[in-house]
């Protein structure tokens, strides 16, 4: 049985943009998981960097913190068990293109002549990051 958590997701600007937050949420609640709290964000360069603090250096680094920037963005805290791996699950994998049909990035992203790959959503990866970045995105 997997414990109860919780977890950060956030609907990049590429998501809000395209009027895709509503999709997701509904996407988030039909699997039982709970919205347990949500902010439209224009996030900062400052804040980027610590939430990306471990790709700092890679060379997506640079269109990534822009393409954050770029917009707003809806940061949710989202509970439930096991929901770090299960929204991970439900987004499917980094790259849109090959995200497998029936996930969000699959059904919803494709590839966009855009500098960095936009995918519509993220979600915290670990237990560790979850509580790293709720921190960051709701204090
Ligand atoms: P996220 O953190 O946003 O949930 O995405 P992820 O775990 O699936 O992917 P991660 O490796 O953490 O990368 C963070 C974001 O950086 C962009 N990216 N571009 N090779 C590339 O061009 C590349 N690799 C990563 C994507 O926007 C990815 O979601
Ligand atoms: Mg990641």
């Amino acid at each position: 049985m997997a414990e109860a958590q919780s977890t950060l997701v956030l609907v990049k600007p590429d998501g809000v943009a395209r009027n895709l937050t509503g999709e997701v949420l509904r996407r988030i609640e039909r699997k039982g998981y709970v919205i347990e709290d949500l902010r439209m964000v224009r996030p900062t360069r400052e804040l980027l960097t610590r939430h990306y603090a471990e790709h700092e250096g890679k060379p997506f680094f640079e269109p990534l913190v822009e393409f954050m920037g770029s917009g707003p963005v809806v940061a949710v805290r989202v509970g439930g068990h096991g929901v770090i791996e299960g929204f991970r699950s439900l987004a499917g994998t980094t790259d849109p293109t090959t995200a497998a049909p029936g996930t969000i990035r699959g059904d919803l992203g494709r590839d966009w002549d855009a500098g960095v790959i936009q995918n519509i959503v993220h979600g915290s990866d670990s237990p560790e990051s979850a509580a790293r970045e709720l921190d960051i995105w709701f204090n």
